[in-house]
């Protein structure tokens, strides 16, 4: 019954990043159903005004039973040009700008941004019930499964937006899919049916069905989808492969790791590197590690060892390679294969260079390990870029901690050099499911029933995460980076932050007091 079944995978519009999750979804379905007939369709390729007639095109040549919409991104908060201006930059404009013309500026840039938000978030909406009716003309039995990162995040808000009898996906979709095409009960697999069942309470915390993944096969993969190439045109695309799933750490802001688990599940390596010399052999040179972090814990250096000496053993010498790094689990000989397998780029997340606040956030960092572990990775030969993700005025920020981030950066500048590392200055865009949320909730910042996806002004300004005493104080040093440096804004603000407050000793940064006295009273 099931050889009836066409499958068309949709990703829906979304800057060109490859559609890894749409790829696995369609190979794994393959590998268990060879006889069913897929399509991968990526409006990431489409030209905006063509969205509605490209689908329309796909749907009426392929006629599909079964449509996968795959969502990738619905937040924009970023430090960086986004779709419709810097939304940062227009925010903070609005809120903090002492001059009524560069508020009335952000108020503008943010009814823009604010505009293409709810814009995207409709047309994605549109684009899917298009789709759903136009399949069930061929087949009114046709069924509409949606998923993805936007959707594992949101879910829940989705819930009122969707068509009736939706599935509605969380986290990876593998099994669902496979269960929906044996015609067996679904209904323990992270998911619910819009008018159906309710999603469960906690539903994203909910382990995923274990898996053990093989390499993808890309020459089925080149056949169902026509535009494959598009890709491998560019140089500078880095072309996701995953070599692990789930992170256990319990980062305060974090949501990858209730939507990939926190078991960490370790793909084989040498299925990773057959699927990497499968896009090696059609001229890739760049992958990027799509791991929520790619050396999760120290117990899983020796995967990550593993799979870097096989990738030297391959002989695929002239790659580059980029990931989420936690650079406190790096050794010597990790960082030699690092350097030696062509990565040519990482972010560290660490948010902050104070050892006390990056406790308070629950992060599992030691400051100092991270550093030595840096030197290691230089003198191994590193000598490419660092994005090192500063997050400020999480919780408990003040003009002491904020000395001691600075010194730590400088540091850092003084391992890699100051152009090789770039300091991202983000706010952190609170997540639902997160534990800042439930501190946002105990602090009285926001009600329980609020809607993350608002982009209204008294919410994101919420949700933007910046709070008082000092999100004033940031706002304005945000300010003066943008009017004074625009191009340079990370090390302009570190600039001014010093310029104003000075930097701590490096001892100061990188020890946390107050833990050193619970140890004393412990040990008392
Ligand atoms: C790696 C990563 C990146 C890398 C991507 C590198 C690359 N070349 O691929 C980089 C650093 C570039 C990046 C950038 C951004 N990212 Co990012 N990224 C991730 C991360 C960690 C993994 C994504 C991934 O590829 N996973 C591996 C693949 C196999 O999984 P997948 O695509 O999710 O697909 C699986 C499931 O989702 C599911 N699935 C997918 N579709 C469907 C459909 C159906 C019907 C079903 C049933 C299941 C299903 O099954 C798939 C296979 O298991 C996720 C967080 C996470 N842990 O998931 C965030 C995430 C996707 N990113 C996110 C965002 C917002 C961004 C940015 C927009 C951030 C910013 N403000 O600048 C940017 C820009 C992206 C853009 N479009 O321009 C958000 C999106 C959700 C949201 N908040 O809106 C996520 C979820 C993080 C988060 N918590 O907010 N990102
Ligand atoms: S921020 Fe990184 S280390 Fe922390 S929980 Fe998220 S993925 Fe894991």
């Amino acid at each position: 019954m099931t050889k009836t079944q066409r499958i068309l995978y949709c990703r829906l519009p979304c800057n060109p990043i490859f559609p890894i999750g749409v790829v696995y979804l369609s190979d794994h379905v393959h590998k268990l159903f060879p006889d069913i007939e897929q399509k991968i369709f990526d409006l990431g390729t489409v030209p905006p005004l063509d969205f509605k007639k490209a689908l329309d095109n796909c749907i009426d040549d392929f006629k599909p039973t079964l449509l996968v919409f795959s969502w990738r991104d619905i937040q924009i908060y970023a430090p960086v040009g986004g779709r419709g201006g810097n939304p940062l930059q227009n925010a903070f404009e609005f809120y903090y700008a002492k001059n009524p013309l560069i508020r009335l500026r952000g108020a503008l840039g943010g009814l823009k941004v604010t505009t293409a938000y709810y814009s995207e978030l409709w047309r994605n909406l549109g684009l899917i019930k298009r789709g759903l009716q136009r399949a069930q003309q061929y087949h009114p039995e046709a069924r509409l499964v949606v998923g993805g990162g936007a959707v594992s995040v949101f879910y829940e808000q989705l819930k009122t937006q969707l068509p009736d009898k939706t599935i509605v996906s969380v986290g990876e979709g593998e099994t669902l899919l496979e269960k929906l095409l044996r015609y067996q009960d679904f209904s323990d697999e992270r998911c619910y049916v819009v008018g159906g069942n309710e999603p469960r309470k906690r539903l994203i915390h909910e382990s995923p069905t274990p898996l053990e993944k093989t390499a993808c096969n890309y020459d089925y993969i080149g056949k169902i989808w026509t535009d494959f190439d598009y890709y491998f045109q560019e140089d500078d695309f880095y072309i996701g492969v995953q070599t692990k799933r789930g992170c256990p750490h319990n980062c305060c802001y974090c949501v990858y790791t209730v939507v990939e688990g926190k078991q960490v599940r370790i793909n084989p390596a040498d299925e990773v590197v057959k699927e990497m010399r499968q896009l090696y052999d059609r001229g890739i040179r760049n992958f990027w590690f799509t791991d929520a972090q790619f050396i999760p814990a120290r117990k899983f250096i020796k995967d990550a060892e593993e799979l870097l000496e096989k990738i030297l053993e391959s002989g695929m010498k002239d790659i580059h390679w980029a990931a989420y790094i936690r650079a406190d689990n790096l050794t010597p000989n990790l960082s030699e294969l690092m350097a030696k397998t062509g990565m040519n780029y990482f972010e560290i997340g660490i948010t902050s260079g104070s050892q006390e606040l990056v406790r308070k956030m629950r992060m599992g960092y030691n400051l100092r390990t991270v550093l030595q572990n840096c030197r290691d990775l230089k003198a191994a030969g590193f000598n490419d870029l660092v994005s090192v993700n500063y997050s400020f005025n999480v919780i408990d920020e003040t003009f002491d901690t904020i000395r001691q981030t600075i010194t730590y950066h400088r540091e850092l500048e003084k391992i890699f050099g100051v152009d090789k590392v770039e300091p991202a200055i983000f706010f952190i865009g609170l997540q639902p499911h997160t534990h800042l949320e439930e501190y946002a909730f105990e602090h009285n910042i926001l009600k329980p029933g609020y809607d993350p996806m608002s982009l209204m002004p008294w919410t994101a300004k919420k949700l933007l995460w910046n709070p008082e005493p000092l999100g004033s104080f940031f706002g304005e040093v945000c300010l003066q980076a943008w009017q004074e440096n625009p191009n340079d804004f990370g090390r302009e603000v570190m600039k001014i932050l010093e310029e104003r407050l000075g930097k701590a000793d490096l001892e100061e940064a990188l020890t946390a007091p107050i833990e050193e006295k619970k140890k004393q009273l412990a040990l008392a």
